[in-house]
């Protein structure tokens, strides 16, 4: 069947049998390589294939991935050199089969009563709460480039009173350069510093460069990038320019987008720009009719506008990494961003054997190698929910978070954690605890008067055993758009009003103490696998699927616009009313 690029598969289908289809999915097409690209560097590259990735090009194997939601690449210069211009055919094969060792587990079950079932039945099971979608769910393109190529740019910043300091790292690969010039530009596009990297550059042998790939240059006056509610031009970004001269005169340019700032955790305090930050966001999916989790501007751009309009300032990329658009644009719009790991439902013991472990450190570092330079993202979450009061948790852990504090010590980062804190063990190696809690809903279910004491209590549990900064990183109502009820019911807008309504002066209160962010659960509702307690997916967005809104979501614009009023005039107490 035609099947679009970039998009999931599964609900353009019509049985239910092809949607929930678990397997090898194939894709095909015939392409004619850009003649630009003949005789020179190019990559073919993967945005994200879910889950597993075989790529052909003519028949012969040229990549393998596993993962999904980060990127990979091959190098087809060779291919494309003997093709000279004829048409080539590209075959990917993506399977979204989940097993106890992937990233994230499932299992799959052979159902073996053959008078309830057909002979070699089998269903996929998942411990997480959205619906699988399978498929080329971001673009594909070839980057066509010079021999020698720079493959990566790493960018860390500091500053000092207003002089900003930018530390650079360039990899190179495909060959030897002659040459390296770096420049920087400043937010309104002024070259201020380093070499000036001309658009008409001529690679030549004499011309005065250096051959260091990595190098520090300072930023007088420098404009430091803040986020919103902080600042009244967030989201400034500087432009590093990367010239790079191979030997036979070719060149490489990148021009790569980055703000400067620093984030630190200081006692019980989160800290950006030495100032102390408040989280106030939200929870959200890559989902969205008929594409899935499959990449769509249209889709990207009104949920960050629904962001702006709630007045939040943050959002986690719950429960894997999201697109590079979405952080870009989180980097303009001056958004905070906690980027998760694909690490959800790791909740038995074989979900933490050395299979799935190495799965894991893989995906953190092409998460981190992707995102490292993105000032929009502020923490590293590493895994959500995991049964992190087994023994094997603890061992698994420290060694997940410090290869992540290896790969990155600009970041403070965290875990989100459900178990309770007396049997926890992986808090202790946390920058930062972030918990997530349904009081009112999965614990004492239609009991919003008991919010405030059980949500106080246990916030102030974690801080007392761990003296690190807090975050609840979910907590929520689903509600039926339309259903309404008084007194409140679960599932009516009523009840999910009031049980927010129940949390804000327990915000209030701890966030005097320790707690650095409140972060509801979720932004829109969402695809999961259908089950008794899923209407239709989860009902816990303030806003419906289409992205129309529920009453909570006047609710919480309403206190995040106070927030933000608040930070931008701390003279004003920002817990007046509630
Ligand atoms: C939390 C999970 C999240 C779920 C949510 C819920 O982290 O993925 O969607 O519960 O049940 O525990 O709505």
């Amino acid at each position: 069947m035609d099947m679009p690029v970039p998009s999931s598969y599964n609900d353009l289908m019509q049985t239910p049998t092809d949607r929930d289809f678990v397997g090898w999915a194939w894709y095909e097409r015939r392409f004619r390589p850009p003649m630009a690209c003949h005789a020179r560097r190019a990559r073919l590259h993967f945005a994200s294939v879910h889950y597993y990735a075989v790529v052909w090009i003519d028949g012969l194997e040229i990549a393998t991935h596993e993962g999904g939601h980060l990127p990979f690449e091959a190098d087809i210069s060779g291919v494309l050199f003997q093709a000279k211009g004829r048409e080539l055919r590209l075959t990917v094969a993506a399977n979204n089969t989940l097993t106890p060792n992937t990233i994230p587990p499932g299992r799959i079950i052979y159902m073996n009563d053959t008078s309830r079932y057909p002979i070699g039945y089998f269903v996929q099971e998942v411990d997480f709460d959205f619906f699988n979608y399978a498929g080329i769910d971001r673009p594909v393109s070839i980057i066509c480039s010079s021999q020698v190529y720079i493959q990566d740019i790493m960018v860390t910043t500091t500053f000092s009173a207003s002089v900003g300091f930018v530390f650079y790292n360039i990899s190179i690969a495909g060959g030897t350069v002659t040459s390296i010039f770096v420049g920087l530009r400043d937010p309104k596009g002024h070259h201020v510093a380093g070499d000036a990297v001309l658009p008409d550059h001529i690679c030549r042998p004499s011309l005065h460069s250096s051959l260091s790939p990595h190098g520090l240059i300072k930023v007088p006056n420098v404009s430091l990038w803040w986020p919103v509610g902080l600042n009244t031009t967030p989201g400034l970004l500087y432009t590093l320019e990367v010239l790079v001269c191979g030997f036979d005169g070719e060149k490489d340019v990148v021009r790569l987008q980055f703000g400067i700032r620093t984030v630190s955790v200081v006692g019980s305090r989160l800290l950006l720009n030495d100032r102390e930050i408040y989280l106030h966001g939200l929870g959200r999916h890559e989902d969205a009719d008929l594409r899935g989790r499959g990449y769509d501007a249209v889709t990207m751009v009104k949920d960050a506008s629904l962001l702006g309009w709630l007045g939040a300032n943050a959002f986690r990329t719950s429960h894997y990494p999201y697109s590079e658009q979405t952080l870009d644009m989180a980097d303009r719009q001056g958004i905070l961003v906690i980027l998760e790991a694909p690490a959800v439902g790791l909740v038995t013991v074989d979900n933490f054997g050395k299979r799935s472990l190495e799965q894991h450190l893989t995906a953190l570092r092409e998460l981190i190698n992707r995102d490292r330079n993105h000032p929009s993202v502020i923490m590293w979450s590493l895994a959500n929910e995991p049964a992190s009061n087994l023994p094997v948790a603890e061992s698994y852990f420290r060694q997940v978070i410090a290869e992540a504090h290896r790969l990155d010590d600009t970041r403070p980062v965290t875990v989100v954690l459900n178990k309770d804190v007396s049997v926890d063990r992986v808090a202790q190696f946390l920058d930062v605890v972030s918990v997530n809690a349904y009081f009112g809903w999965y614990h004492a279910s239609g009991h919003p008067e008991l919010i405030g004491q059980q949500l106080g209590h246990m916030l102030s549990a974690w801080y007392t055993k761990h003296h690190r900064p807090v975050i609840l990183m979910e907590y929520g109502a689903g509600s039926v758009a339309g259903l309404h009820s008084l007194p409140s019911v679960m599932f009516s807008e009523e009840y999910h009003l009031e049980l927010m309504r129940k949390h804000f002066p327990v915000f209030d209160e701890k966030r005097e103490e320790f707690l650095v962010g409140e972060m509801l659960w979720n932004l829109v509702d969402f695809n999961t696998p259908q089950g008794v307690k899923r209407v239709a997916g989860n009902r816990k967005g303030l806003f419906t699927r289409n992205r129309q809104p529920k009453m909570a979501a006047f609710l919480l614009r309403d206190r995040y616009m106070r927030l933000n009023n608040a930070s931008a005039h701390p003279s004003i107490p920002w817990c007046l009313g509630n």
